[in-house]
């Protein structure tokens, strides 16, 4: 008889440590629970019901109704996976047609951090999957909120760490430990995912929230730096637009507002604002 499999250590996050990392960054207040429905919309009402401190942060160990776009559901075993949703309440200085740029600027973040702490060589397909492998490690949901002192945005990013295959609900998912991340352990990859975006929104911020605009230093600008990470710039792609079209062309470039530039068959440009998009399969095989 072949011995049992050794059970999935899943340790708690070390919430203290998380408090610290934060203080450092200069963000404001963390909540964290053992369980919840969904981590955005506790900040969502948290947010709505008084004033919350810029860079505020829930977290949960087990997220139990977390939802993606459109309605669709994010499913997550029990302290298998991260979820995390940031409070950006901007200056009265920042431009608020910089606000839509939040969810890919913490995308990115989760790209650094993934490649800093597991060695991950990761990637944005857009607008804002994280991928490696050709799988998707973790989805961002960014939603925006009126306060009586302004806009602000809630941004969750839900990130897969240790599920194994039977866990992930659809075949395209993949986790960190399933694509050979050197790492497993929550709190390092929350630490430096706060850490990604406290240095990100600081440039950003810099410039008053104008992504096109190179920040401070030898800074680009971070249309640039999302770019960079964006794997989808060089793929075929298939664009399933809003209106039930497809829409196949080759991405050429992250396009000032955030759209993704598409060269159709004919040559001619397409800026498209909101799709799923999915990559078609390369000459070698790959799709990422
Ligand atoms: C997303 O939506 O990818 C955004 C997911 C955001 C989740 C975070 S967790 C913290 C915060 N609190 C929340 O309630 N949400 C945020 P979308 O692109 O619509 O993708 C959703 C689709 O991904 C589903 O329809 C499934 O096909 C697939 N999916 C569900 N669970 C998944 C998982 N764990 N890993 C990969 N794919 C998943």
């Amino acid at each position: 008889m072949s011995p049992e499999p050794a059970p999935v250590q899943r340790p708690p996050l070390d919430d203290s440590r998380v408090r610290e990392v934060m203080k450092g960054l200069g963000m404001g207040e963390l909540w964290v629970s053992q369980a919840t429905g969904s981590t955005n919309d506790d900040l969502v009402a948290r947010a709505k019901a008084g004033q919350l401190a810029h860079l505020s942060v829930e977290t949960t160990e087990h997220q139990e109704a977390g939802h993606g776009r459109l309605g669709r559901g994010w499913e997550t075993p029990d302290r298998s996976s991260l979820a995390i949703s940031i409070y950006f309440r901007p200056d009265a200085g920042f431009d608020p047609a910089g606000l839509p740029w939040l969810s890919m600027l913490c995308g990115t973040a989760m790209v650094q951090a993934l490649n800093e702490q597991a060695g991950l060589a990761a990637g944005l397909k857009w607008p804002n999957d994280v991928v490696a492998g050709g799988h998707k490690l973790c989805g961002v949901l960014a939603q925006l909120v009126l306060t009586a002192d302004g806009p602000a945005v809630v941004v969750g990013t839900g990130l897969n760490v240790s599920q194994e295959r039977a866990e992930l609900p659809v075949p395209t998912a993949g986790s960190v430990a399933l694509l050979g991340g050197r790492t497993t352990d929550r709190t390092d990859l929350m630490a430096g995912y706060l850490d990604r975006v406290a240095e990100l929104y600081r440039g950003f911020a810099a410039v008053h929230g104008n992504a096109g605009e190179a920040g401070p230093g030898d800074r680009v600008s971070l249309r640039r730096t999302i770019a960079r990470h964006m794997v989808s710039i060089g793929h075929e792609v298939d664009a399933h637009l809003p209106d039930g079209t497809v829409l196949r062309g080759t991405a050429e470039d992250l396009g000032s507002e955030g759209a993704l530039v598409l060269r159709d068959a004919a040559g001619k440009l397409h800026h498209v604002l909101a799709a799923d998009v999915f990559h078609l399969r390369r000459s070698d095989g790959s799709y990422a």
